[in-house]
């Protein structure tokens, strides 16, 4: 008996370690979602947004690194992947995509629900193929899945309904993806360079991003040996920020901590997989290396005075027999005592404002941190709580965090949630959500109860899209089109099914976090945040501060006082 194309690829899918595919169904997409019916060895994991299921897939292959699949139907189904799959792409997360298509027949006469794919989906993928033949099939499945894997990222298959539906021949492609893993380190040249620099600098700092997962021990070694502080980027604060005595935290928007200071005034600074993309916050008084397992990503965020391609572990385990041990440990010294001064001026801020009403959002991340598993997973919405993930809930040893770091796109943190929570079924899950971004995919309350997801979600309700106002005041703009009317979402949340707890008053915030996390399924905490707070980078210039000055002023002059009165009121504290 032959295979149609459908039913070749989810055994070959199945046969590759896929457990679960997220999509939303459509005519084009019928074999394919009836093949994984008749399978039984791969659970459809349904969504209210095609958005979300690729935002799931994304987080799902991030955690698990394993091949994670997401499916539309034709047209504007698999269109609505698209920022999801950027997303994915742009996290090097292995992601394949199942872009169904209209008739192959059809194709180019304008038809019903028309797009075009293969021509669509090329910018956030390594690979993105139309099969426009059953014996072409097996070939575009094993290429597809193999790119998704070894160069991490997306993959799509564009695969019109008609051919989905036929029968395929056998074929010897079925094998699935190679993990393929590789020691990647620089050539001896370049790493006895790299040594000599490292060498003839009085001071070092390391700065680390995601690259640097796995390779903690190599990391802590090095910077032992050369006395050097470590900062990290958010996607590296999970590695880093562990079990580090040499951590000195982040910098950029989110940053806090040493960190700038460190990357600042060291004479080398060294980049270890970090792709980290803000080249204002990056210095120019030092000399900079840089170590990626990407060469094409050397000197594309700050001039650079050497680059070599390896990967962290690898590179690094091949530098530390080549380098001078330092003696002299003053400027890490000085640099992890004003992270201390930094970290205990964070924490003396949460206990000042813990009373204060509306309930400061810092507080709230704070006990979040207390309270949470040392297992969890954090998925934080960009806005405003990826700067409170980021500064107050600290990365224990298992603890993860996801975000659209690199994307930047609204609305991700519950979707990556739900790709979490169906990774990692027994761990605590928590999306810290803001309240524009839970409002943009709020479908997918439903999606967390109709799949029982005992996800978590803390929302920041502070009536505003926060952080975009923040922009606004920063330019010396006074804001507008920011303001949102929100309704009681824990009520929102208990009519969809789910718990919903909403809390105004600071005292109540600890007792409603507990009750939050100690439910069985999935939970809803409104928290009536102040909509008012600032979050200053570890730097702010006097321009920043000029802006904000004159967005007050402006904001005053158009009548506007009571906002005025109540942001210098919640920020005074912030001002030097
Ligand atoms: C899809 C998308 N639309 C718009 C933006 C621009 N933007 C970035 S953060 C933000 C505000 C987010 O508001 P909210 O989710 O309420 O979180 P807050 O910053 O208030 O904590 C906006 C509009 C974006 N990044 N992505």
């Amino acid at each position: 008996m032959t295979d149609t194309v459908a039913e070749r690829m989810i055994q070959v899918l199945s046969g590759s370690g896929v457990r679960r595919i997220y999509g939303l169904v459509g005519d084009s997409l019928n074999p394919v979602t009836d093949a994984i019916r008749r399978s039984g060895a791969i659970e459809w994991i349904h969504v209210r947004h095609e958005e979300t299921a690729a935002f799931a897939a994304g987080a799902d292959a991030e955690l698990t690194d394993q091949l994670a699949v997401c499916a539309g139907s034709c047209g504007p189904g698999n269109l609505h992947l698209i920022n999801g799959l950027y997303d994915a792409h742009r996290n090097m997360a292995p992601v394949l995509a199942i872009a169904a298509h209209i008739p192959s027949s059809e194709i180019g006469s304008g038809y019903f629900q028309e797009t075009h794919p293969d021509q669509l989906f090329r910018e956030c993928s390594h690979y993105c193929e139309l099969v426009s033949h059953p014996k072409q099939f097996p070939r575009v499945l094993q290429s597809a899945m193999q790119h998704a894997v070894s160069r991490r990222g997306v993959s799509v298959v564009v695969l019109p309904g008609d051919v989905a539906a036929m029968d395929v021949p056998s074929s010897p492609f079925a094998h699935g993806p190679f993990g393929a893993a590789a020691v990647v380190r620089p050539a001896a040249d370049d790493l006895a360079r790299l040594a000599e620099l490292l060498d003839a600098a009085r001071t070092v700092t390391l700065f680390c991003g995601t690259g640097c997962a796995g390779a903690h021990a190599q990391v802590l070694a090095l910077a032992a040996k050369l006395k050097a502080p470590v900062g990290y980027s958010f996607r590296g604060k999970q590695w880093m920020e562990p079990d580090n005595p040499y951590a000195v935290g982040m910098t950029g928007l989110l940053g806090w901590g040493a960190a700038y200071e460190a990357m600042h005034g060291c004479d080398v600074l060294l980049l270890l997989g970090t792709d980290f993309p803000y080249e204002s916050f990056m210095p120019e008084s030092p000399r900079i290396a840089q170590i990626d397992a990407r060469a094409e990503r050397l000197g594309r965020r700050s001039k650079l005075d050497l680059g070599l391609c390896g990967n962290v572990r690898d590179t690094i385990e091949a530098l530390l027999p080549l380098v001078r041990e330092k003696t002299e440990s003053g400027f890490l010294d000085a640099m992890r005592a004003r992270h201390e001064r930094a970290r205990r001026k964070l924490r003396a801020y949460v206990e000042h404002v813990g009373e204060r009403r509306p309930i400061h959002p810092e507080y709230v991340a704070a006990t979040l941190d207390e309270l949470a598993s040392p297992e969890a997973v954090f998925t934080v919405d960009t806005g405003m709580c990826a700067v409170w993930g980021a500064r107050y809930v600290h990365a224990a040893k298992g603890r993860r965090f996801l975000g659209s770091f690199n994307h930047g796109s609204m609305a991700n943190a519950l979707p990556q949630a739900i790709g979490a929570q169906l990774a990692y079924p027994d761990r605590q899950v928590i999306s810290l959500s803001g309240d524009g971004g839970l409002a943009m995919l709020m479908g997918e309350l439903l999606t967390i109860r109709q799949h029982e997801l005992p996800v978590k979600i803390v929302l920041f309700d502070n009536h505003t899209l926060g952080m975009v106002q923040l922009e606004m005041e920063v330019a010396g703009l006074p804001h507008h089109g920011c303001e949102l009317k929100n309704p009681n979402f824990a009520a929102l949340a208990e009519a969809v099914g789910l718990e919903g707890i909403r809390v105004e008053d600071p005292a109540q915030l600890r007792p409603a976090l507990e009750r939050l996390l100690a439910c069985e399924g999935p939970a809803l905490l409104d928290v009536v945040t102040d909509p008012n707070v600032l979050a200053m980078p570890p730097k702010a210039t006097i321009a920043q501060a000029k802006g904000f000055a004159l967005a007050m002023t402006k904001m005053a002059f158009t009548g506007e006082i009571d906002d005025v009165t109540d942001t210098v009121m919640s920020n005074w504290r912030i001002f030097p």
